[in-house]
């Protein structure tokens, strides 16, 4: 476990606006899996953008088009080291990792996967790493599941057991956004490249909250959604090594993504800009850029040992209490910073409920991972997520939130 004890207040709150608006002063935001609250700097980025240089990128040669085009691609640049990837083309913006998610199905759908084909992924995942793939089923592409052990860690023997000559893709979340769980990326990237399988990873729960490196993980393709890092809704990534986003086939079609259209047909415009169709949510993109300052003058290392230090006291908290079921590894060393968890004998809409009655803002649910639902065997689960704007206080808030349920319930 790690020594380093949160402060009851975090440091980073005050950069969050959101705080100090009238009647937030006792706001405990632990829904950050969900979206993540956005600090002064990338409110004041995307503000600035729109009152005074709004304007579409790539087309105007005129002196405003120009800077919002800079700025855009200044923002690729940023996400491009932020995430260690070799080349700014390989950084295609989208609208979240949903998106991001589809559109490499789709277009590995295209031409890359034929009947009888295999896609690996596990039980654990968000229903945004399922139903794309699903959605294949028309071209006779099957998915499989790797299951989970009993503390909710990857079962890597069935994993292995299920990858086979006809597995051409293996896809597997970074973390899970249920359970918490750090998956071994590398381990698993080395797996499916040894059986010549592309290897896909949700980063959606994990670039917001540790140092990512494309590289060192070997992953051919990532999904990140920018809401869930303190950026603003509607603008995400899609990263993808340049040789194989260079073969694969555009999903959406429209302006900005071809070179030439001719009635007979069209050809496509270079990387990024091949799969990104249509005007680009040029504000979300900067604000994006804006939260990569924001999260590199933190440092995502120091981000990373602030969170284990609350996710261990969260949890050391919790696992104090016999009625309080919690879901995933008990090892904070295994984890992310967000806890699933049941009250025993309540539904998790009902803790959810009287929690918020006490300003204690979490969710429950099935998270959007049925699946997993299904090998849990729960209905639901109360999940609460941290952040670093959280400190013990939120911890010890939630905590408190948890006895009044208890008093109402029994
Ligand atoms: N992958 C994972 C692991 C996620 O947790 C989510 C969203 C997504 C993909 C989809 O991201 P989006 O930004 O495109 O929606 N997860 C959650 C959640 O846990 N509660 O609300 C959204």
């Amino acid at each position: 476990m790690t020594d380093t004890i949160p402060p009851d207040k975090s440091p980073y709150r005050e950069d969050f606006p959101i705080f100090t608006a009238a009647g937030n002063e006792h706001l405990v935001y632990l829904d950050s899996a969900a979206t993540s609250q956005k600090p002064s700097a990338v409110i004041r980025a995307v503000e600035e953008f729109e009152t005074t240089f709004n304007s579409n990128v790539h087309r105007g040669i005129y002196p405003l088009s120009e800077k919002a085009t800079e700025a855009y691609e200044l923002a690729r640049e940023k996400f491009r080291s932020f995430i260690n990837a070799r080349h700014s083309e390989e950084i295609i913006f989208v609208r979240g990792a949903t998106e991001a998610l589809n559109i490499i199905a789709l277009s590995l759908g295209i031409n890359r996967l034929k009947e009888g084909d295999e896609v690996l992924t596990t039980v654990m995942e968000h229903h945004s790493n399922i139903v794309p793939w699903q959605l294949l089923s028309w071209k006779g592409v099957r998915v499989k599941y790797a299951g989970i052990d009993d503390r909710g860690r990857l079962d890597m023997d069935d994993l292995n057991s299920k990858i086979g000559k006809r597995t051409r893709i293996v896809t597997v979340s970074h973390v899970s956004n249920v359970l918490g769980t750090i998956n071994n990326v590398r381990e698993l990237g080395r797996i499916a490249h040894d059986n010549g399988s592309i290897f896909i990873v949700d980063g959606a729960q994990s670039v917001p909250h540790m140092p990512v490196d494309v590289q060192a993980m070997n992953c051919d393709l990532m999904a990140v959604s920018g809401h869930k890092m303190c950026a603003p809704t509607g603008i995400g990534v899609l990263y993808g090594r340049r040789k194989l986003l260079q073969e694969m086939e555009p999903a959406f079609g429209g302006g900005e993504m071809i070179s030439e259209v001719k009635q007979s047909g069209s050809s496509w415009a270079d990387l990024p800009y091949k799969f990104e169709a249509g005007t680009p949510n040029i504000s979300g993109a900067i604000g994006l850029g804006a939260a990569v300052d924001y999260l590199n003058g933190i440092g995502m290392e120091k981000l990373e040992e602030y969170e284990k230090g609350l996710l261990s006291y969260a949890l050391s908290r919790m696992m104090e209490q016999d009625d309080i079921e919690i879901y995933g590894p008990r090892d904070p060393e295994e984890r992310s910073g967000l806890i699933s968890f049941n009250l025993k004998g309540v539904h998790g809409h009902d803790v959810a409920e009287i929690l918020g009655r006490e300003g204690v803002a979490t969710r429950s649910g099935h998270h959007c991972a049925q699946p997993l639902m299904d090998v849990l065997n729960e209905p639901s689960t109360t999940r609460a997520s941290f952040y670093l704007y959280n400190g013990r206080e939120d911890v010890d808030a939630l905590m408190s939130a948890i006895d009044k349920v208890r008093h109402v319930f029994r």
